[in-house]
């Protein structure tokens, strides 16, 4: 798993140069819009914590968070009013589901299995 978090990394740096480089046949009406259109969010999970607390995002973004766990122990990443309710397992890495169409506001997330250590902050704008 650790292989397709560097992967999801070198994706990420890619991207801009890739932007512009989409398929001709991707018209208007595409249910799933390309791997490219989603904005990887990395937050670590590990010593108890969330690296980053806070998190700032644009409105309208599509964002999937890839939460990577450097403690023993199962953690979430629980975002409260975006949907988010991500489990990963102790040393793994877990990606939740895209989220599409980010709406501004602010949102705090916390790990359900240890709600008062584990809290941050994301601020769509
Ligand atoms: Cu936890």
């Amino acid at each position: 798993m650790h292989r397709r978090v560097a992967a999801f990394a070198v994706v990420l740096l890619s991207g801009l140069v890739l932007a512009g480089c989409g398929a001709d046949d991707t018209g208007g009406a595409v249910a799933e819009p390309p791997a490219a259109d989603v904005k990887k969010v990395d937050v670590k999970a590990a010593g108890f914590a969330f690296n980053p607390t806070a998190i700032q995002l644009t409105a309208g973004e599509d964002v999937q968070f890839v939460i990577d766990n450097g403690d023993e122990v199962e953690h979430s990443l629980t975002i409260d009013g975006l949907g988010v309710d991500q489990d990963v397992e102790g040393g793994k890495s877990a990606e939740a589901p895209v989220t599409k169409d980010l709406k501004a506001g602010t949102y705090k997330y916390h790990c359900k299995y240890h709600p008062a250590q584990m809290q941050g902050t994301v601020t769509v704008t």
